[in-house]
């Protein structure tokens, strides 16, 4: 079994192995600084020491695992997120994280430093804002963020406390201002590069996003008593605006020829939470998530624009009240061109372009820490193909030689680095 297959099939065991630390049993589901969270830490702090890093979690919760160099700056970051969505695959992010450690064992000692680091917190599950680790990193944890309070009233604050860290110390966890770089090991979570047959890709950009929440206030009444035209049903105006979003992306261009690669834009309404939830009682409220997200900016905002106008418009026409909050208005980001050809090369060199020496490349619909993380630090991203192209489910897998493929592709680039620091 070559090398690579065999340090594959280890990243893919531990990967395994971290999906039992979760919040719900029988799933993976793992919010920011859970308890959970600790044996995850535990445990990657354990993979991390036995291939010689120095371990430390900062106050953002992220654990880092670094390797000096000759050079004392310069350092390469290599990470991803621990965090998942709930009842998650047991790939997205950790397989970032754990491929980083791989590389470790596999690769260097560089003239640069190498830091691997697991994000406490990707996906904005437990707090409604994601980036959390990753703004920590990049000295974009503003103190207001502190004051966020998840669904139960406990602020970020005092989840980090409860963890055992001191918020004080957020700002130490910021990155050396002079990093060579950031790389990002990930799945690519859609259906591209099966449809391509290939294993990996070189993201060229990565789709903007924008979150936000609606609330439909209406009024509770009697289910059998109150005639339909006398009713103010918050469940029924945010049923009609969730087919209207749906109408509207189907309508962008790009989504007109279903299955294209150029996917158009996307709108996802994921959660609903119906006050009071009874059967018998007309909804008096009801909350609505939103997520939209395009390569391009002015359509993506255009797009929110439109849904939000069409929500108050159905709520005027039902007498309902309504409330707009804004969550995230996320920019699109173009990784960096020189890592990224440097990363196009390697992947040439290992013999997985499809096509000679043009490494295939996509724009990211899913959202990642490499995008908050490149306009500071210059970033890179390698995709592995998702089988089915499942992700944010349990069905999510990768093949071991994609991995495989991933963490050769990785150590070449190191190397090359390596030759031109
Ligand atoms: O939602 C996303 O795009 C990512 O999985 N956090
Ligand atoms: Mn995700
Ligand atoms: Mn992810």
């Amino acid at each position: 079994m070559s090398e690579w297959i065999k340090l594959a099939s280890q990243v893919i065991e531990r990967c395994a192995c971290l999906a039992e630390c979760t919040e719900e049993p029988g799933h993976t589901t793992r919010t920011f600084l859970s308890p959970p969270m600790h044996e995850v830490h535990a445990r990657i702090r354990r993979w991390m020491e036995e291939c010689g890093l120095q371990v430390r979690v900062d106050a953002a919760g992220n654990i880092r695992g670094r390797r000096e160099g000759t050079q004392l700056s310069g350092t390469l970051y290599i990470g991803s997120h621990l965090d998942t969505v709930p009842q998650a695959g047991m790939f997205d992010g950790i397989l970032g994280v754990l491929a980083g450690i791989a590389l470790m064992e596999s690769s260097g000692p560089y003239t640069f430093p190498v830091e691997i680091v697991g994000f406490s917190e990707e996906e904005g599950v437990r707090f409604g804002l994601p980036f959390l680790g990753s703004r920590a990193l990049i000295g974009d944890f503003t103190p207001d963020l502190l004051a966020i309070k998840d669904r139960e009233g406990v602020s970020v604050e005092q989840a980090i406390t409860a963890f055992g860290l001191d918020p004080k110390c957020i700002p130490a966890a910021r990155a050396e201002s002079a990093a060579l770089g950031y790389l990002e090991l990930h799945i690519e979570q859609g259906p591209v590069l099966e449809s391509r047959n290939e294993s990996v890709a070189v993201v060229d950009a990565i789709v903007g996003q924008s979150r936000l929440t609606l609330s439909f206030e209406g009024r509770a009444n009697h289910a059998g008593t109150t005639p339909m035209h006398l009713r103010h049903d918050a469940l029924a105006g945010a049923a009609e605006w969730v087919q209207t979003i749906e109408r509207i992306a189907n309508q962008t261009p790009g989504n007109e020829t279903p299955g294209n690669e150029k996917q158009g834009l996307v709108a996802t309404v994921g959660r609903l939470q119906v006050t009071p939830g009874a059967t018998n009682v007309i909804a008096s409220h009801v909350q609505a998530s939103l997520d939209v997200r395009h390569p391009t900016d002015f359509t993506r905002k255009a797009a929110v624009e439109e849904m939000v106008t069409a929500a108050r418009q159905i709520a005027e026409r039902r007498a309902l009240s309504i409330l707009v909050e804004p969550h995230l208005d996320q920019a699109s980001v173009a990784m960096d061109r020189g890592l990224t050809n440097l990363l196009e090369q390697s992947v040439a060199a290992c013999g997985f372009a499809a096509c000679g020496f043009a490494a295939s490349r996509l724009n990211s619909g899913a959202g990642h820490d490499a995008m908050v993380i490149a306009p500071k630090i210059p970033a890179a991203m390698l995709f592995l193909r998702s089988p089915g192209g499942i992700s944010h489910h349990p069905d999510e897998s990768v093949r071991v030689e994609d991995v495989a493929a991933a963490l050769q592709v990785g150590h070449n680039f190191l190397e090359r680095l390596g030759g031109i620091q």
